[in-house]
This record gives structure tokens, sequence and C-alpha cells, in this order.
């Protein structure tokens, strides 16, 4: 059973609609970004976009651009933030997959980067995706209130040995060790949240967001960050490996640090709940469009994959 939000959602809002628009513009856009797949070596970049263009969810441009929209701004302004956050997204997937990660054969329901270009190939895949994160923003005119140095400050930090990376590996070395609760919120905060955060952030910044947006924007991006980890590791639990695209029932059989493992499926649904009660609660206020990013949030809450 999906847990419940008790949050009303706007029913004119149609969250499929903005989504599928969405995803084509963002698929557009990443296609535009990235180097064709017959530019020297091919290799390279094919594997970069087989990867890219896998069937992922989009959902960090997602909030991306519903963030840029409640303050007021436009999909334009915030596409290349949005792809950029994407980009370095897809490069932690192939370098999880690895064998010495995760070790994972499948990946957005297709074989893994490097089950179909090799190992090699697929760390180099990623390593190419996160530095052309960093070459897409560098190349935006910039914004009003935010410079260049701002937004890359931003990708630099979530991706970073204290935020994304700091999170993977405090959670390799998590496995098969008793982990408490505070030290599983440390690493959800890290190896998840960082990200959709600055996803969220960057969408408020490219809109030009003043200082009390952003710091509501920051609340509602690290407590959705925070419950779609939760409901991943439920996932992992109860959906089947068709569902997910992805091998299920892995964090078991490593020994992984989860939700479930630690407090039980019900206290995890009921987790995954209040922070997104909280995610919303850090928008009450908000002086703009929030009915796509609160939609969002709920759509998180209760996906199925
Ligand atoms: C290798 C530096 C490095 C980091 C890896 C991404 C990651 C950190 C680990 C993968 C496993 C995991 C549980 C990650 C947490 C984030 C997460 C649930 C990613 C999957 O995101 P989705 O569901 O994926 O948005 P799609 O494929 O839809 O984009």
């Amino acid at each position: 059973m999906a847990p419940k939000s008790n949050v009303l959602i706007d029913p004119d809002f149609d969250l499929k609609t903005y989504l599928t628009s969405l995803t084509r513009e963002v698929d557009a856009a990443l296609d535009r970004y990235l180097p064709k797949a017959t530019v020297k070596p091919a290799t390279l970049h094919k594997a970069m976009r087989y990867s890219l263009f896998a069937g992922g969810k989009r959902l960090r441009p997602a909030l991306c651009m519903a963030a840029a929209e409640a303050c007021g701004g436009n999909r334009a302004q915030a596409m290349p933030l949005a792809c950029a956050v994407e980009c370095i997204h897809t490069y932690s997937l192939i370098h999880d997959d690895l064998p010495a990660m995760d070790n994972d054969d499948f990946r957005r329901g297709k074989p893994t980067c490097h089950k179909v270009f090799g190992e090699a190939t697929a760390i180099l895949a990623g390593d190419a995706l996160l530095t052309h994160a960093f070459e897409i923003a560098a190349q935006c005119r910039g914004w009003r209130r935010y410079g260049h140095k701002d937004v890359i400050l931003e990708l630099a930090q979530s991706a970073g040995s204290q935020y994304l990376v700091g999170g993977q590996v405090a959670d390799l070395e998590a496995e098969g060790k008793k982990v408490t609760q505070p030290q599983l919120r440390f690493i959800h905060e890290r190896k998840t949240s960082a990200l959709l955060c600055c996803a969220t952030r960057l969408g408020g910044m490219s809109a030009n967001c003043n200082r009390s947006q952003l710091n509501a924007l920051t609340d509602f991006g690290f407590y959705v960050g925070l419950a779609f980890q939760v409901i991943d590791d439920i996932l992992d639990v109860t959906q089947s490996s068709e569902q997910l695209g992805k091998t299920a029932g892995k964090d078991e059989a490593v020994g992984k640090a989860t939700y479930p493992a630690i407090i039980g499926l019900e206290k995890s649904r009921k987790t995954a709940a209040d922070l997104t009660r909280r995610a919303y609660k850090a928008l009450d206020g908000f002086h703009g469009r929030v009915q796509p990013l609160r939609a969002l949030a709920d759509y998180l809450l209760k996906r199925e994959k």
C-alpha cells in the first residue's frame, strides 16, 4: 500500500502530462549538449549516450524545472543546469553498477554500461559524463543573482567527497555491518539527497530566486531526497526486477543498510510519508507556483519503480 501524505493536490494539475512534456524537452536538450555518437572516440560517446538515454525517470531535471517555475523562471533558463545534474546522476549510476561497487547487470531495464561496452569504457563514460556536466554549466550565460562560481560550486560540492562520492563510500563501508538509524540517515543525506537538493536549488538559482526562496527550496529538496531513498529501499524489497528495471532484492543479499532492514517495512513507509510532509512544510509561505513541486513530492512518495 502506498504511503499517505495527507496533502491536497490540485486536481487540475496533471503531473503525467507535465512530466511527459518535460522529459521530451530534457531528452532533446541532452541530445544537443552531448557530442554525437559518431564523434571520435565513437565508443566513448556511444557509451555515454547509451546510459544517458536508457530511459531514466528524469526526476532531478523535473525538480530543477519545477523549482525554476516556482520562482517565476522558465524551463529554458533551467535546462542547462537540469541537464548537468542528470549527467552527474547518470555517471554515478554507471560507476555504481561496476563490479567493484554494486556489480549489477541491469539498469533502467537494460544491460548496464560495463556489460555492453566493457569495464574500462564504462569507467571512462562515467568520468566523461561527470566532466561534461561542468562543461554544460560553464557554457551558460549566467544569471543576475548567481554567477558561474555559485553554480559550479553547487555542482562540485553535491557531487564531491563530502556528498555523493562520500555517501557512496559510507554506503560501501556499511555493507554487512550493523548500522544505526542516524548512520543510515548520514548515508542517505549524502548519496541521494544531496543531488536532488542540488537540482532543486539550481532550478531556483536559474530563476534568480531570493534568499528565502532558496532556503525553502533547500529544505524541500533535502527532505524529498531523503524520502526518495527510503522509498527506493522499500521498492527493492517489495517490487520485482522487471518492475524496477534493475535487480530487485539486492540490498538484503549484500547486507546493505536500509530502512526496511533496520525498522521494518511499515515504519519505513511512515518515515517516508513524514519526510514528504516536511518537504511540503518547507513550501509553506513560499511566494510562487509550488503546485508542480508538491505534485512531484507526492508522486515520488507513491511511485512504484
Ligand atoms: C558511484 C559516486 C558514485 C555514487 C553512486 C547513484 C549511487 C551513488 C548509487 C546507486 C544506488 C542508489 C541506491 C543510489 C541512490 C540514488 C538512487 C536511488 C538512484 C536511482 O535514481 P532514479 O530512480 O534512477 O531516479 P533513474 O534511472 O530513473 O534516473
